[in-house]
């Protein structure tokens, strides 16, 4: 028997940026609703991800609400990228600036999520075999909370501490003096190798796939300048201050955000690399490199689907690699042979520059594949490193692993693992067929991990609320995807990532990471803009490919 306290129009699972802006909607809307979060706070992955180096790779000016125009003048970044102390400092202020705790639940984390398809809602229990009821679930579980924690062998006798950056303790880690080993060069770890450095007596790094990184030249705020009327340059560099200008001019800023393919008001360059000579193409990409950041991958329109052209970016960096590093085999051990912006392009504060420190090893598991933890280390195929600390920089199972650790049934006694097992389905990456009035934000089929995420969580968000006034006004309350829209939204999400380079190599967009995991390519890929414009074409024809009832 559940209580009316526990009977809600609308539950949300997760206190992210997706979560709380969630909840600010139903409150507005006079929604009831409640927030189950297994954290004992807000912020969601930035309540995790507190490696040391931890900061967003989207510029903090860009990586923030635009739902309050008083949030978004009051509020004062002091980096141009963020680091997450002070990402999860604005979460906290959000949640309090618009009193959003009461009606969050901490520290509950959900087991299952059954759709009681005779009554319309859902019933949702939680580890302490708490169960309450909603007609409405919202899945704002982030698409990178659940870590990969690979099997290694023998992990368990390793006697020293095994932390992982997804997921990194609390309290103050010493690494003073200590040899530490980190497996996995990815974004996190090109971001936690640069400081670890500074502490560590050595550091081994254990590398399977180079990644490549671009300088993120972050600074001070206060000493950026910008020029943000020429909208071929909005983060450039002339005489006035970068914050005030973009303060004064957010809805133009905000506006060529949506208007783009990352969610990101960027520079962009609608010229071929090929169509340029050699001596202009160099510098055009030397200016990218000393300006830093993911701007890089758009120094020409066609680097994402052209492989020579990309080949061109992707030779630029391979350079600075062997000019940055001194030691020819380390330099040669950290050049990716694969396209640049396949896997995610990094963005780095010294990374290559670190490998030149005479207390870092980087160790080739591809040369000397990782065998076994051991008491005091662990043993590759040809050599024993003897570890105080080991770091497991190796990821996350991205979009689908936090969905699948909550056992959700929709009608017919149908989970939604068994359904995507081959693959997550979904409309619009919304919802999924089968599983009426449950919604996934920034779900595997959007645009979600390749665009600046709060952007696309607003976006998503927003659609949702105006979908939930279509549907009280048309006094109805189920809402549930046709078979025939996921399909063909499938077949179109397919059809976007066959060309690009996005899909070129192995990663996690693709699942590639995960044992057993369906390698099917997961984020849409056809650009923010024309994505928002197709959500926006259906809600216009009355949601067009859904059935409400
Ligand atoms: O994880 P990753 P991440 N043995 O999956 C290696 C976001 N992010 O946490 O490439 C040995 O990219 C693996 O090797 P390989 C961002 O979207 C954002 O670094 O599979 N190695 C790889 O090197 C990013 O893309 C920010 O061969 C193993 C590494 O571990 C996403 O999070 C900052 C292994 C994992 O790299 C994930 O980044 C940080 C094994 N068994 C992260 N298994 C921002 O700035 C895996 N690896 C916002």
């Amino acid at each position: 028997m559940i209580n009316n306290e526990d009977k809600y129009d609308l539950v949300i699972i997760g206190a992210g940026f997706a979560g709380m802006y969630s909840l600010y909607k139903a409150k507005l809307a006079n929604i009831k609703a409640v927030i189950l979060e297994r954290a004992s706070d807000v912020g969601g992955t930035w309540y995790w991800n507190r490696y040391p180096g931890a900061r967003c790779d989207v510029e903090s000016m860009q990586y923030s609400y635009q739902f309050s125009k008083e949030l978004q003048d009051e509020w004062e970044w002091t980096e141009k990228y963020a680091t997450q102390p002070e990402i999860l400092k604005y979460a906290k202020h959000v949640a309090e600036r618009f009193d959003l705790k009461k009606n969050i639940k901490f520290n509950i984390e959900v087991k299952s999520a059954k759709y009681m398809e005779e009554d319309n809602f859902w019933e949702i229990t939680d580890s302490n075999k708490n169960t309450i009821t909603a007609t409405f679930c919202i899945m704002a579980t982030g698409c990178l909370s659940t870590i990969n924690k690979p099997k290694f062998k023998n992990i368990n006798t390793f006697s020293g501490p095994i932390y992982h950056t997804g997921n990194w303790p609390h309290h103050k880690v010493d690494l003073k003096d200590k040899k530490v080993g980190i497996i996995g060069t990815g974004s996190s770890a090109i971001q936690a190798i640069p400081e670890i450095i500074k502490d560590v007596k050595h550091l081994y790094v254990f590398q399977r796939t180079p990644h490549y990184t671009v300088p993120a030249r972050n600074s001070p705020l206060k000493y950026l300048r910008s020029n943000i009327n020429n909208p071929r340059n909005p983060i450039g560099y002339d005489n006035n201050l970068y914050v005030e200008e973009v303060k004064a001019n957010y809805d133009v800023f905000r506006k060529k955000a949506q208007n783009s393919v990352a969610a990101m008001a960027l520079p962009t360059n609608e010229v071929s690399a090929l169509d340029v000579s050699a001596e202009k193409r160099q510098k055009v990409y030397e200016e990218k490199w000393n300006i830093g950041g993911v701007p890089f991958i758009a120094a020409f329109q066609d680097l994402n689907f052209d492989r020579e052209a990309n080949e061109t970016a992707a030779k630029f960096v391979r350079d600075k690699i062997k000019y940055l590093v001194n030691d020819p085999k380390t330099a040669k051990t950290l050049t990716p042979n694969y396209p640049i912006g396949c896997k995610r392009l990094a963005v780095d504060s010294n990374y290559y520059e670190t490998f030149n420190e005479p207390n870092i090893s980087l160790i080739d598991l591809n040369l000397e594949p990782l065998i076994e933890f051991n008491n005091d280390g662990l043993s590759t195929q040809q050599n024993k490193y003897d570890l105080d600390v080991i770091i497991l920089a190796t990821g996350f199972d991205a979009m689908t692993g936090t969905l699948f650790n909550i056992d959700i049934i929709g009608k017919n006694n149908i989970t939604l693992k068994n359904k995507w097992k081959e693959g997550p389905k979904t409309y619009l990456g919304i919802a999924s067929e089968g599983f009426p009035n449950l919604f996934t934000i920034s779900g595997p089929g959007s645009p979600s991990v390749l665009t600046n995420m709060i952007v696309s969580i607003e976006q998503h968000v927003d659609w949702i609320f105006k979908c939930f006034d279509y549907m009280n006004a048309n006094k109805k309350s189920m809402i549930e995807v046709a078979q025939k829209a996921e399909d063909e939204w499938g077949k179109h999400n397919q059809n976007v990532s066959i060309d690009h380079v996005r899909s070129s190599c192995s990663s996690w967009y693709g699942g590639a990471n995960i044992k057993g995991k369906a390698k099917i390519f997961m984020p849409y890929v056809g650009g923010y803009a024309s994505y928002v414009e197709k959500c926006n074409e259906i809600s216009k024809n009355n949601y067009e490919g859904f059935i409400i009832k």
